[in-house]
């Protein structure tokens, strides 16, 4: 049926995304790769694309992961979202990615996404089963409370049937294992990591695992303070900024605090529409404001990196 919005303005089942990164590298082979980090719990594949226009020694590079939770299908909208724009390049982005790399990887719970499409809408975790300490069996794994930032401490849970199970031990799971060994693998050049959730209109800075102001705290508080307000100005949505503990919750095992502690010292997790009227269950129709506003984040805080 005819429709008046574009492929983007809409949400795609896991096997049309990954139909788009077919298309997406072959459409464009000098700029976008695909590259295999590995694979999730029932073994599908995890790739990143890499968006890059040269080929320049000592370049910085950016990571953004979206889809970490099942359920907040804004956010792999959104990875599509910030590809489009980078494959068009307006002038704005083709100055950022002159000095800039981005990695970019839609769906890192592709089962957790598949599951939500087809079962269960409201499903958050990860799809692997875990005993617990009574015999009991449980489903899915928190890959946000998974990575190795106060492992499972307060905010955190070790039942494996929790919302926020931490899983059996750090990087227990594939997924955020994948994550975690491509960012050892390239933490000389990435200089930026971005991890994209919803719903609460927040960009988040570490700490999120502890109340501790982080050693940059004031650079990043800054960064999130010109986002925001280029947010507000351009689209008039007001988003909070902060320290992930003091402005949203205490949660340990984090990737934004994983990569922080990694040397990462640029290090955020957004999130994006809205603040709960709609939740996770942003109609379409929102795509569009709420991936541009996303994206003018992205922006405002890459040419930060790129300046120091
Ligand atoms: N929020 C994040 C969560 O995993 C968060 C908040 C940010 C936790 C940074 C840890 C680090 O709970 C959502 N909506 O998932
Ligand atoms: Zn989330």
């Amino acid at each position: 049926p005819r429709s008046s919005s574009t492929f983007y303005e809409r949400y795609h089942s896991l096997e049309d995304i990954y139909y788009w990164i077919n298309r997406t590298t072959m459409d464009n082979t000098d700029k976008v790769k695909a590259i295999l980090i590995g694979s999730s719990y029932e073994k599908r594949p995890l790739y990143v694309l890499k968006l890059s226009l040269n080929d320049r020694p000592n370049k910085k590079a950016a990571w953004i992961d979206c889809g970490i939770h099942a359920r907040e299908w804004i956010s792999p909208a959104f990875c599509l979202w910030f590809s489009l724009a980078f494959y068009r390049q307006n002038q704005e982005i083709t100055n950022i990615l002159d000095d800039m790399d981005f990695y970019v990887l839609p769906v890192m719970n592709p089962d957790g996404y598949k599951y939500t499409w087809t079962t269960k809408r409201m499903w958050r975790k990860n799809r692997s089963l875990s005993r617990s300490r009574w015999g009991s069996t449980c489903i899915g794994v928190d890959l946000n409370r998974n990575f190795d930032a106060n492992w499972c401490t307060e905010g955190a849970s070790p039942e494996p049937c929790s919302e926020i199970y931490c899983g059996a031990f750090p990087e227990s799971e594939p997924e955020s294992q994948a994550v975690a060994n491509f960012l050892r693998t390239h933490k000389d050049s990435v200089q930026l990591y971005i991890s994209i959730h919803s719903y609460s209109q927040m960009l988040l800075f570490p700490y999120s695992c502890t109340m501790d102001e982080a050693e940059n705290h004031s650079d990043l508080l800054e960064m999130t303070q010109k986002a925001a307000q280029n947010i507000r100005r351009f689209y008039r949505t007001n988003y909070k900024y902060g320290a992930g503990a003091k402005t949203i919750y205490l949660a340990p095992g984090g990737s934004d605090d994983w990569a922080y502690k990694l040397g990462i010292k640029y290090s955020f997790t957004f999130e994006l529409q809205d603040r709960g009227e709609y939740g996770f269950l942003l109609p379409p129709s929102k795509i569009s404001k709420a991936c541009n506003e996303a994206l003018i984040a992205v922006k405002t805080i890459a040419l930060k990196v790129i300046e120091k």
